[in-house]
């Protein structure tokens, strides 16, 4: 559920915010943080916009940790766009520090708060419309990784252990299972089964890591076609979002999460399963954009897995809606009580479709590959 502001007058003796007070508004994207806009309007009429967020401390439990990391990432990415001869106040995220000039304030109920730039004249999406808004994302999220292929990784600390390591994510399902803590695992046989049945598949990236076959990157680790802004005007990808999760991890996370997001023909909380389904057109446009930004960089053996990894992802993004679901839904935001079993639901039927066109995808990222003359 969603947090309400009590304590705006806190807030504003906290943050060093410009001007005077207009409008304050809840934005709605996420399932773990609560965001609002807030605008300020100075005495020439200028207005100050910010973007103010209550980290979920339940989720990520080292708050100094964590905005180091960010602080870290957007100061850096911040440089660089400059470098580049970018707009820095649209395409980077900016932590704005409070009067005591930390990265984030603890308020009096001991809510964790943090202020950035608002991305002005730019938007969000919630589904993708048509191939060529997710090509567009695609590239965002492809340059983003191209822009942090330098920073160093090791500066960072791993803000959720194990984010996406699926060997550890499967075991807490079955703890999940075992503990069956709200009573409802009863509700859920078939979905359970579904994920005991590809317990192989959990450790495929993860053995391929230690063999020395994947390398390790800094990644954003959370893809969704939500987490890029697009320009109002020409649509284009200008900043990626949610940096919480920015972390050592492999790129193929990034890939498959953003084709479980966006390569469904609908809501990742669709209940009518007949309309999910897998778009081989929208997979194509994903691989194209984030292949023609990051394909240089990435390893024959990185491509090889793409198809695979969209099929990994989101198997473990349902295996945690279904885990939440057991638990009693204590990690994921929802609207009512079967949400998150709803929402495993649409997460493996998308499993099921890409197991029945995994030879297509592969065949679709090869052909990417040689329309955008890689030598993989
Ligand atoms: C969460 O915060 P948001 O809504 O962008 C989650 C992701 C899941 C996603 C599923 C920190 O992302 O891992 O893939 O929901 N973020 C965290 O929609 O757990
Ligand atoms: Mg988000």
């Amino acid at each position: 559920m969603s947090e309400k502001i009590n304590n705006v007058e806190e807030l504003l003796n906290a943050f060093q915010f410009k001007g005077e007070l207009s409008e304050i508004k809840q934005l709605d994207d996420g399932h773990i943080n609560d965001t609002y806009y807030f605008e300020f309007v100075e005495e020439n009429g200028h207005k100050c916009r910010y973007l103010v967020q209550v980290l979920n401390t339940f989720v990520f439990k080292d708050p100094d940790a964590l905005m180091k990391n960010v602080v870290g990432v957007t100061n850096y990415l911040h440089d660089m766009i400059i470098k580049n001869g970018g707009d820095p106040e649209r395409e980077s995220l900016y932590v704005y520090p409070t009067k005591d000039n930390k990265s984030y304030y603890i308020d009096k109920n001991g809510k964790c708060w943090r202020c950035y730039n608002f991305i002005y004249d730019a938007h969000t999406v919630q589904m993708v419309d048509c191939a060529e808004t997710f090509y567009k994302a695609a590239k965002a999220f492809g340059k983003f990784q191209q822009m942090l292929a330098d920073y160093p990784g090791e500066t960072l600390s791993e803000t959720i252990p194990n984010f996406h390591n699926t060997v550890s994510r499967f075991a807490d399902f079955k703890k999940a299972l075992a503990d069956n803590i709200s009573g409802r695992a009863e509700q859920a046989e078939k979905e359970i089964s579904f994920v005991l049945a590809r317990e192989k598949d959990c450790s495929v990236l993860l053995d391929l890591l230690k063999e020395g076959k994947l390398p390790l990157r800094v990644t954003h680790n959370d893809t969704k076609l939500n987490n890029v802004m697009l320009d109002n005007t020409t649509g284009e990808g200008i900043c990626v979002v949610d940096l919480d999760t920015v972390m050592p991890g492999l790129s193929l996370y990034d890939f498959g999460d953003s084709i479980r997001f966006g390569a469904n023909t609908a809501a990742e909380d669709e209940k009518d399963l007949s309309k999910v389904n897998l778009s081989l057109e929208y997979f194509k446009a994903y691989a194209m954009g984030y292949l023609s930004t990051a394909g240089e960089s990435l390893t024959a053996e990185e491509i090889n897995q793409l198809a695979f990894s969209s099929k990994l992802m989101t198997l473990e993004c349902g295996m945690r809606f279904l885990g939440d679901f057991i638990n009693g839904d204590v990690y994921f935001k929802t609207d009512y009580p079967e949400h998150n079993l709803v929402r495993c639901r649409t997460q493996f039927k998308l499993v099921g479709e890409m197991e029945k066109h995994m030879d297509e995808m592969n065949a679709i990222v090869k052909d990417c590959c040689k329309e955008l003359g890689l030598n993989k």
